[in-house]
């Protein structure tokens, strides 16, 4: 982890070695950079394909990127939303590509599908930086990836689940994110490989698609099979699905946080006050502010400097007590 958080920490120094040595060096023949960017005072056109709008978190994201990649910090953005549409996701990218831009970002729906448009990319000099969401084409199809360790995500949220409700009989259902999207496979085998050997017993797991009403319409289908009673714990892969399971319950006459125990995974703000409520029991954060990383990844490849390929963001957890400290002084 000391490595990663190096890694981290030396990233954005050298963001902004390079953001001052490229105002500093006037070098108009910066020509390391293919498709033409990044020279000095040249305006770096981005086309950026966003998921969509699914969450809180999305909107955060959403929000950090745009302020990174901003006409003052040097960039002229296309911004795509795909509404958890792979295919227009990758319309939205091959648009980039015709469009001749200096770099493409993509927080990438699901993992699977990338590989053509991505070597097209490759083909057409364009690189590809990828942020939050990961692929499961190969490495050297894109200059770096920066987000967090979805993994470890599910293992602290799995391992908390473990000493509280781990030695006694639990009946688990699980929320989970877009079905092959990369932090719903890797938040469940995190969460999986830490609850193992307990009496936390799985005995449900569908897609809410990460959002609110996907959330609670899954919960509404488990709460009528197995009523308030039959179900001890929810794991939600995000916060907006916690919120609609907390609604489904409420709706169904149970108390959220106490009938049944809910741990999640975001911590934004909605997420965080429901914490604070004794609505939900435990959250992993997962930090949505990746623009400023993001931004400085692209700087640094248009101007042909090595990158690390992957940028890992750290994460914290938080309780119920510890969130009533922090949720006013938090910054999404
Ligand atoms: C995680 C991100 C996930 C969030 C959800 O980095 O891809 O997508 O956990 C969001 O809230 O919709
Ligand atoms: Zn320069």
């Amino acid at each position: 982890m000391k490595k990663r958080m190096f890694a981290t920490l030396a990233l954005v120094g050298a963001a902004a070695l390079t953001i001052a040595g490229c105002s500093s060096d006037a070098d108009p023949s910066d020509s390391a950079a293919p498709g033409g960017g990044g020279g000095d005072g040249d305006v770096i056109s981005v086309g950026f394909a966003q998921t969509g709008s699914e969450s809180g978190w999305r909107s955060a994201n959403t929000d950090s990127m745009k302020e990174a990649f901003s006409a003052e910090n040097g960039f002229d953005l296309t911004f795509n939303a795909a509404d958890n549409d792979t295919a227009a996701q990758i319309a939205a990218v091959r648009s980039f590509i015709n469009q001749g831009v200096d770099a493409i970002v993509i927080a990438p729906i699901v993992s699977d599908g990338w590989d053509d448009v991505l070597q097209e990319a490759k083909d057409a000099g364009i690189p590809v930086i990828l942020e939050d969401r990961t692929v499961s084409a190969s490495d050297d199809l894109y200059a770096s990836w920066v987000g967090l360790d979805f993994k470890k995500e599910g293992v602290m949220a799995g391992e908390w689940a473990a000493e509280q409700y781990g030695s006694t009989p639990t009946k688990m259902v699980v929320l989970e994110g877009t079905t092959g999207s990369a932090p719903a496979n890797d938040r469940a085998a995190g969460f999986d490989e830490a609850i193992a050997g307990t009496q936390i017993e799985k005995i449900d797991s569908q897609t809410g698609d990460f959002t609110r009403d996907g959330g609670k319409a899954v919960m509404e289908g488990y709460l009528q099979k197995y009523g308030v009673d039959g179900i001890d714990l929810v794991f939600a892969h995000n916060d907006d699905m916690a919120l609609g399971a907390i609604e489904a319950i409420e709706a169904a006459g149970g108390k959220p946080g106490e009938d049944i125990h809910i741990i999640s995974i975001d911590a934004v703000h909605d997420g965080m006050q429901a914490l604070v409520d004794g609505k939900i029991n435990f959250i992993v954060e997962c930090n949505p502010l990746l623009g400023d990383l993001a931004a400085g990844l692209v700087k640094d490849v248009l101007a042909g400097k090595d990158v690390e390929k992957k940028v890992y963001v750290s994460d914290q957890t938080f309780t119920q007590e510890q969130a009533a400290e922090v949720i006013d002084s938090r910054p999404y």
